[in-house]
């Protein structure tokens, strides 16, 4: 009987994340298992956060601020609590992780288990762009995961200020958006997984995802133009006068970062006079997506170097971004180099 299914279609709804997972390590090994699992806790962690998103308008106490300051001295939202739980709670019983490193967590959460050590650490921001959650505007989640080395007895996870983001196991984000799509790399290729509500499954929908060299978009808050250094300044001035740009910026940088990623150009957070390190934090917000847009053949510095280059001095810097197609963030370092030769 000719297949009453196209087989691909089957096989597709069948390749969830966490099979992907094996997939991609060609291994059913110990390691192999442990990661997928890990991966299928992200998931969760992402179905949960979903749901909740899907709902906060229904839910009493979902939306609007806490009235609590976080470690980055904003303004915490209830979705930011919230999320941050999730994350806990689908890996405090896991056995998987160590540590969890969040944006929302002063010092990391260790779980409470006797936990062999070597084992993985999480970092993430489990909501990125909360300022969109009571607008119902897309936001995000970023997450990484690395092995732990070392006995870190001091319960200051100082093995993490100590490894540039080249050794990160595999990152990714999760976007809520019209579907909560959740694309990762494990360091072999990026690819794609779209959450079908009706199996409660991510199903792959693109694999070896790659950016394109050069893209119209420069994503950036042009309101801090006179706060940038001269050279982002005279980058801004250039697209301005070029055809073949246009502006986007949706103030949530994981959906900034998917634009990117599919239809190319570069995402910039510059540093200002005020704050020379911008805005961003570099162990689980820009590291995890140099990680994943270099996977794609893209690129992501501070405007000097790689970013997988840099060594965090604290658990929540903040490193100047600027990422995306390679030939777009080439031109805006190539702003910076210009200026330094000026001025050397
Ligand atoms: P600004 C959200 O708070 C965030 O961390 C990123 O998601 C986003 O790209 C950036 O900050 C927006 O910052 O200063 O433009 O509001």
């Amino acid at each position: 009987m000719p297949n009453a299914i196209p087989e691909h279609s089957l096989d597709r709804d069948c390749t969830t994340l966490a099979r992907h997972v094996l997939q991609q390590l060609q291994s059913f090994g110990a390691d192999a298992q442990d990661l997928s699992a890990i991966m299928g806790r992200i998931a969760l962690a992402g179905k949960l956060i979903a749901r909740r998103l899907s709902r906060a308008g229904l839910v009493d106490d979902a939306l609007g601020f806490t009235g609590e300051m976080n470690v980055q001295g904003e303004s915490v939202k209830k979705m930011d609590v919230y999320a941050n739980e999730v994350f806990i709670s689908v890996f405090k019983q896991s056995g998987l992780v160590c540590r969890l490193a969040s944006e929302e967590m002063e010092k990391p959460y260790y779980i409470p288990e006797n936990c062999p050590i070597g084992r993985y650490t999480l970092l993430y921001d489990p909501i990125d762009g909360s300022s969109n959650v009571d607008i119902n505007l897309n936001v995000g989640s970023i997450f990484a995961i690395r092995q732990q080395s070392g006995d870190d007895l001091d319960g200051e996870a100082q093995d993490l200020l100590q490894q540039t983001g080249r050794t990160q196991i595999a990152a990714g984000y999760i976007l809520y958006g019209p579907a909560t799509i959740l694309v990762y790399s494990l360091g072999a290729g990026v690819h794609s997984f779209f959450l079908d509500p009706s199996l409660g499954e991510f199903i792959l929908a693109q694999e070896n995802i790659r950016i394109p060299v050069h893209g119209p978009i420069y994503s950036a808050n042009e309101g801090n133009f006179w706060q940038w250094d001269e050279a982002i300044r005279d980058y801004t001035r250039y697209v301005h006068r070029h055809e073949g740009y246009t502006a986007r910026y949706s103030g949530a940088l994981v959906g900034d970062i998917h634009r990117i990623l599919t239809q190319g150009g570069v995402f910039l957070y510059p540093g200002t006079a005020k704050n020379p390190e911008g805005k961003l934090r570099l162990l689980y917000e820009t590291a995890p997506l140099a990680f994943l847009v270099e996977q794609a053949g893209g690129k992501a510095s501070d405007g000097r170097q790689s970013l997988l280059d840099l060594i965090p001095g604290r658990l929540h810097q903040r490193t100047p971004l600027f990422i995306g197609s390679p030939e777009d963030v080439s031109l805006v370092e190539s702003f910076i180099q210009e200026r330094e030769r000026r001025s050397s």
